[in-house]
Parts: C-alpha cells; sequence; structure tokens
C-alpha cells in the first residue's frame, strides 16, 4: 500500500504516525520526500512574508510567546493603519513574496478592531497577494467578515499535543482553538494550523499533534512547524533545545501524514545551518517565512534565502 492510499483509505491514527516516526531515519527521509514528490513540483518553495501588525500587551499565557502581557514585556505597539500595512505588503511583494501574513497579538479581536483588520485584507489583496491572518479566537460572524473582505487563510496553530497544551497555556483550551477553526472552515477560508516543537513535549506529544492535524477534515492547506524560539523572560525561555534530526522526522512524518499541504519550516531558521534547513527541505518541507523579522524575533535576511534558495536549486513559487 501506497502512502498516499493510507490518507485516503483509512484514519491516520496515534499508532500510524507513531509507525513512520520509528521508521530508520533515511527510510523515513525516503518515503518523504517521495510522497512530496507525488504531490508537489521538487524544486519548488513557497515564501510568505510576515508582519506584526499588533504587538505585544495580549491577555494569554502561552509559555513560549513574547506577547503574552503575563510575561516581562515586549515593545508593545497598537493596531497599525491599513496604510502602513498596505506599504509592508506591498515591499513584501517586491521582494518575491506570494503570501501576505499578518500577525495581532490577541486572545481575540473586538469588532471594531477586526473591521479595520478587514479593510486592510481587501486593501492587501487588491495588490495581488495571497492574504492571511492570525488574530486570536474568532466568532462565526467575524470569519464571515474576514471572508467578505476576500481573506485566504486564516492561521490559528494546534501548537502542541493535547496531552501538553495544559502544561504551556492555561488561559484558553485546545477546544476553543478547534471551535474557531471550524468556524474558519465553515465560511470557506484555507486552513492554515500547525505547532512548535521544543516546548520541553515528548516525542509522543509530537506524535500526537501530527496526529491531531491529521486528523481535520479536510486537512490544513498550510501546516507550519515552528521551532521553538526560546525568548528570555518567558516560562519556556530555558526548554531543552530538540534534537536536530527528531525535526527533520518531525518534518518528514508531517509530510506523509498531510502529503497535500504546504509544509512551512516557519520559526527558528535563524538557529539552523543552512543544511539542516536542507534537510527539512529533502523532508517535505515547502514553504517559508521570507524577510528579515518574523512577529518580534529574528529571521534570516533576504539575501541569505536567496542564497540558500540559488544554492539547493530551489525555485520560488
Ligand atoms: N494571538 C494569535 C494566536 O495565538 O493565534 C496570533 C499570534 S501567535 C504569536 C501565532 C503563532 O506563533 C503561535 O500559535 C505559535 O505557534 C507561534 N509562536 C509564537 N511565539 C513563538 C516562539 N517563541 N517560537 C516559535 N513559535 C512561536
Ligand atoms: C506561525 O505558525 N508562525 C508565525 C506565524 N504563524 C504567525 C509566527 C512565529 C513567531 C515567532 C516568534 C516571534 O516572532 O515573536
Ligand atoms: Fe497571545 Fe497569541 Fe502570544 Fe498566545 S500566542 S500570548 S494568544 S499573541
Amino acid at each position: 500500500m501506497t502512502n498516499s492510499d493510507t490518507v485516503s483509505g483509512r484514519r491516520i491514527d496515534k499508532a500510524q504516525v507513531r509507525e513512520w516516526f520509528e521508521l530508520p531515519f533515511f527510510e523515513l527521509l525516503h518515503r518523504a520526500h517521495d510522497t512530496h514528490r507525488r504531490h508537489f513540483p521538487g524544486q519548488r518553495i513557497q515564501r510568505s512574508a510576515l508582519l506584526s501588525i499588533k504587538t505585544g500587551g495580549c491577555s494569554e499565557d502561552c509559555g513560549y510567546c513574547a506577547q503574552s502581557a503575563r510575561h516581562h514585556a515586549h515593545a508593545r505597539e497598537p493596531l497599525l493603519d491599513t496604510q502602513t500595512i498596505v506599504r509592508h505588503a506591498a515591499q513584501a511583494k517586491a521582494a518575491g513574496a506570494t503570501r501576505f501574513c499578518m500577525g495581532a497579538a490577541w486572545r481575540a479581536p473586538k469588532d471594531k478592531d477586526l473591521e479595520r483588520v478587514a479593510e486592510a485584507v481587501a486593501a492587501v489583496k487588491s495588490l495581488g497577494l495571497e492574504t492571511c491572518v492570525t488574530l486570536g479566537m474568532l466568532s462565526p460572524p467575524q470569519a464571515t467578515r474576514l471572508k467578505e473582505a476576500g481573506l485566504d487563510y486564516y492561521n490559528h496553530n494546534v501548537d502542541t499535543s493535547p496531552e501538553h497544551y495544559g502544561k504551556v497555556i492555561t488561559t484558553h483550551t485546545l477546544s476553543d482553538r478547534l471551535r474557531t477553526l471550524e468556524a474558519v472552515r465553515e465560511v470557506g477560508i484555507k486552513v492554515c494550523c500547525g505547532g512548535i516543537i521544543g516546548m520541553g513535549e515528548t516525542r509522543e506529544d509530537r506524535i500526537s499533534m501530527l496526529a491531531l492535524l491529521a486528523g481535520l477534515d479536510p486537512q490544513p492547506e498550510s501546516v507550519p512547524i515552528n521551532q521553538l524560539i526560546p525568548i528570555p523572560g518567558t516560562p519556556l525561555a530555558d526548554a531543552p533545545p530538540v534534537d536536530p534530526f527528531e525535526l527533520v522526522r518531525t518534518i518528514a512524518v508531517a509530510r506523509l501524514a498531510l502529503p497535500r499541504s504546504y509544509v512551512r519550516l516557519s520559526a527558528g531558521r535563524s538557529q539552523m545551518s543552512d543544511e539542516l534547513q536542507a534537510l527539512c527541505f529533502y523532508a517535505g518541507a515547502n514553504s517559508l517565512f521570507y524577510g528579515e523579522k518574523l512577529l518580534t524575533a529574528g529571521n534570516p535576511d533576504v539575501a541569505h534565502d536567496d542564497e540558500l534558495l540559488a544554492r539547493l536549486d530551489l525555485q520560488p513559487e
């Protein structure tokens, strides 16, 4: 049975995901790369730009996050105006990004703020960019409003396994997040949903998280795999780093479990060698954040990424 048969033919449960994780490293890489090549052109990579449109002061206590008001405060910046957002989007387009993602540090947006974001989405979309926002929890009418504005993707991560979730975040639950994902799906916005590795979770947690993501029906179109960027002053500042080959395995299993999704090698690339990133691309990662800054933390500079992609003969979408 091929992997795609597995995907269309039966549920991807934890046992299946565990079996993949436990394959010999090169057998796993081989299968993941083969699956990747069956569903995507082998030498293409999608690039998304990211802009923090409202920074810091968030009510939630996510243990990894620089923007929680409960941790040692980071820079705070109120919601940017549409003109400023559009200026950044135009620059990102000129630099080569095809998707523009806007992030806001909210538990959930107020309706008046959502209206301003909807305006910004429509304006960014009119530049010919795909649009994505991540604003926290949404009500069904808010999802409808974003759909009307022309939003393509909503990012809302499950972040970790159901078992580990409560050890990282206590101010909302995984069920809250799943409810927002449903509201977004319901109105026909594409879903970007993934998680973080390196938050003190076990491999069993990573298995459980990937089984959860693979079981979303339909599967998310886009799956960001973030490696924790340890932020001083947050509870996870000293989390033990994950073995880089475990990251590669996680990407490879994500590729097998979600064969048609874009798998984005997201936060943490500044801390990775070029060689490690190349292994991740071979394992099935086919998207990245492009631009010097993520939301508050750094990302490789554009010149370095351009050179890396050229050295690997990867063509930007
Ligand atoms: N407030 C919204 C939310 O929680 O969905 C949107 C912004 S939040 C910063 C978006 C995602 O960024 C989180 O779900 C998490 O996966 C990722 N993230 C945040 N801080 C991170 C860090 N220090 N290292 C890695 N990923 C991080
Ligand atoms: C996602 O999964 N990763 C991005 C995006 N969605 C919004 C955010 C990464 C944030 C990294 C830490 C920071 O910049 O503060
Ligand atoms: Fe707030 Fe999102 Fe950061 Fe959690 S991850 S503290 S909800 S900005």
